[in-house]
């Protein structure tokens, strides 16, 4: 087999089933990123890498072959346990995660888990290498495999390969504290185009490069010592706009909406916040100045209702399962402190649920919370936005969200300061139908404008567009 779109990313984009016989299947899992490189792979011959979850040492019936799943060809890549703790839950989400969002968590350094992060981006490069056609396109995803490009240049030098970062690139003060530093920036100058969500992203890359590894930039560009170029741009990314106004207004999404809301006991206003359980998410510092709003008798229980919805995530790392019980803790307080019988301030949901039960939930609120110390771009405010078809609704939005670039019309805070926030949760609150109908539809407009296949079209045209010498003379290095 071989491809000539191939996509590496950490995950599969599917889920593993269990059907009533024991037998294992796949479901695809819906998401932006597939939605808008799926006609992009059917239009050629594409392939998806990725991990398919679980470990390989406990799931033999887990094969390597590439198989088919509604038309896409996936390619999995199989993580032992010590991987999964070593590459995944320590380097990636215990290292990377918390450096790349402003140290809002201390991070770790383990050199062991470093080897481990080098051997999986190995095996990802290999893959890739054998599946890729002659010349082929390769776009590699994320932060847990910044070192694919250069490991794959080595063995495929006849590649276009691309680079997108999902993650904010942090400023050089932070990211100079990583002990492979080095190793990472010489990572991703495997690529032809390293895409990030904002210019800063981009803008940060190019200083360290300059600083740390002594190749010669200009604005966007970086000269290497073998005549390569390398482009760093931002291309924000976004979500299937059109596909989630169509479920906004399916009937049976709009009928859920108004179980919603009767369930909740038809208060005035339904405030939402649906995030993964995540320290960057900021989730207790808005929980808290909600609480503060009630209390100070700006907003009544019997009027108000904040839903949460926190979506289990990284549950084997320690932070997570600290934030979860903190959480957990605050709600219980908060509720018992503040709620009525059949009212309680906040309905706490620590679950994951379908996209239909996304869409009611967002049609149903009245004001969405989106306040994260630091985030790539955050697709629930965009999500949000599509899903208001009355021209209704606030934004609450973090100013380090990378949304809040594009959706300036959002009630925009500062989420260290609790009494900012406070000021701007009541504002959304009291705002009149004129003022959230001229802010919503201007974000409409942005959102629609600016959907994932435009983000996807034009990193790949961009892309393409690259004029490095793709050495066709040489032949691709494959594994014996
Ligand atoms: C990373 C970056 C960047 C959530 N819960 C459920 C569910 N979701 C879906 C949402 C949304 C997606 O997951 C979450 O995306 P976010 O952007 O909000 O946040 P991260 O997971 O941190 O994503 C981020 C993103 O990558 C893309 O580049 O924006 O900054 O951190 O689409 O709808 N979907 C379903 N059930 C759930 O319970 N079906």
């Amino acid at each position: 087999m071989s491809a000539d779109l191939v996509i590496v990313a950490n995950r599969l984009p599917v889920d593993r089933v269990t059907g009533p016989d024991g037998q294992v299947g796949w479901r695809r899992s819906p998401g932006g990123l597939v939605s808008a490189i799926e006609p992009v792979m059917r239009a050629g011959s594409g392939v998806w890498i990725g991990w398919p979850g679980g470990a390989s040492d406990e799931a033999p019936a887990l094969s390597t072959e590439p198989f088919e799943v509604d038309g896409m060809r996936l390619a999995p890549v199989g993580l032992t346990r010590a991987e999964i703790t070593e590459f995944y839950e320590g380097f990636s989400n215990g290292t990377l995660w918390p450096i790349y969002h402003d140290l809002v968590a201390k991070p770790e350094f383990h050199r062991e888990w470093w080897d481990s992060y080098v051997a999986v981006n190995n095996r990802f490069a290999e893959r890739a290498a054998e599946l890729a056609a002659e010349g082929a396109t390769v776009w590699v995803h994320d932060y847990q495999l910044q070192l694919v490009p250069q490991l794959l240049r080595a063995l495929r030098p006849d590649l276009r390969i691309g680079f997108y970062l999902h993650i904010p690139f942090p400023p050089p003060e932070l990211f100079q504290q990583l002990p492979w530093r080095r190793q990472l920036l010489e990572g991703l100058l495997g690529a032809d185009l390293v895409g990030f969500q904002l210019p800063g992203g981009a803008a940060n890359f190019v200083r360290l490069v300059r600083q740390r590894v002594g190749h010669k930039t200009h604005r966007d560009l970086v000269y290497l010592p073998d005549g390569r170029t390398v482009r760093a741009e931002p291309f924000p990314i976004s979500i299937d706009a059109a596909g989630f106004e169509a479920l906004a207004t399916d009937a049976g999404v709009v009928a859920r909406s108004l179980e919603i809301r009767r369930a909740l006991g038809e208060p005035r206003r339904i405030f939402l916040g649906i995030d993964r359980l995540d320290y960057t998410k900021g989730i207790y510092a808005r929980l808290r100045a909600f609480a503060e709003l009630v209390e100070e008798g700006h907003i009544d229980v019997e009027d108000a209702v904040f839903v949460q919805v926190a979506v289990p995530s990284r549950e084997q790392v320690e932070q997570y399962r600290l934030l979860r019980d903190d959480i957990d803790r605050l709600v219980g307080r908060i509720n018992g402190d503040l709620g009525r019988i059949g009212r309680p301030a906040i309905s706490y949901l620590h679950a994951s649920y379908p996209r239909e039960e996304m869409a009611a939930l967002y049609r149903a609120a009245d004001v969405m919370v989106v306040t994260p110390y630091r985030d790539g771009m955050n697709l629930v405010a965009k999500e949000y936005v599509a899903c208001r078809v009355g021209e209704d609704g606030a934004l609450v939005l973090s100013e380090f969200a990378g949304a809040a670039d594009e959706l300036r019309q959002a009630w925009l805070v500062n989420p260290y300061d609790i009494n900012g926030m406070k000021a701007a949760l009541l504002e959304a609150y009291n705002a009149d139908g004129k003022e959230l109908g001229r802010r919503m539809r201007a974000m409409r407009r942005t959102i629609r404008q600016h959907d994932v296949k435009a983000w996807a079209d034009s990193f790949l045209s961009v892309l393409g567009e690259v004029s490095n010498p793709h050495d066709k003379s040489v032949r691709p290095a494959r594994r014996s």
